[in-house]
C-alpha cells in the first residue's frame, strides 16, 4: 500500500446539492483507501489557513464565505499516486473546462460553485488532512477486497 496521502473535501455546494455520496463513490470505487471522514461546519478561520496562499486574491473573501457557509465532507484518502490521480478525478478548477466524465466535468459549470477540492501535491496533501483532522480520527485498517486491487 502506499503512503501518499490526499485530502477531498466536498464543499457546501455538493452537501446542498446532494452530491455526497456520488462524489465519494468515485473515490471508492477507482480503489483508494479511506481513512477518515466526516460531516464538518468549517470555522473561518480554518478556512483561511487552507486557502492561504489564495488570500491575495480577489476571490478570497467569497471563497472562505463559500467554504463556511454550511457543513462539507472531509476526506482523507491513501495510495500510490493518490493525489495527481484525484485530481484527474475532480477534473480543472472550471468546471467548463473539466472533461466529461470527471466530477466538476460531470456535476458542476461555475468556478465559485465545484462541488470539490483535493490536495495539489502530497506535500499539501499531508499538511491538509493535519489542518482538518484531529488525532484519532483517522482508521488505519486493510480493506477485505486489498489483494484484489494491489497484487
Ligand atoms: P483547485 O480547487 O482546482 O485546486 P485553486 O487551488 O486554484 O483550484 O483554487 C481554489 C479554489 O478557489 C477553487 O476550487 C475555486 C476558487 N477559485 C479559484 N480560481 C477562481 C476564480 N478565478 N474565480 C473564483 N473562484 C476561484
Ligand atoms: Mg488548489
Amino acid at each position: 500500500m502506499g503512503t501518499e496521502e490526499t485530502y477531498i473535501m466536498v464543499k457546501p455546494d455538493g452537501v446542498h446539492r446532494c452530491l455526497v455520496g456520488e462524489i465519494i463513490s468515485r473515490f471508492e470505487k477507482k480503489g483508494f483507501l479511506l481513512k477518515g471522514l466526516k460531516l464538518f461546519q468549517c470555522p473561518k478561520d480554518l478556512a483561511q489557513e487552507h486557502y492561504k496562499d489564495l488570500k491575495e486574491k480577489s476571490f478570497y473573501p467569497s471563497l472562505i464565505d463559500y467554504i463556511t457557509s454550511g457543513p462539507v465532507v472531509c476526506m482523507a484518502w491513501e495510495g500510490a499516486g493518490v493525489v495527481a490521480s484525484a485530481r484527474k478525478l475532480i477534473g480543472a478548477t472550471n468546471p467548463l473546462q473539466a472533461e466529461p466524465g470527471t466530477i466538476r466535468g460531470d456535476l458542476a459549470v461555475q468556478t465559485g460553485r465545484n462541488v470539490v477540492h483535493g490536495s495539489d501535491s502530497p506535500e499539501n496533501g499531508k499538511r491538509e488532512i493535519a489542518l482538518w483532522f484531529k488525532e484519532g480520527e483517522l482508521c488505519q485498517w486493510v480493506p477485505a477486497q486489498a489483494p484484489w486491487l494491489i497484487e
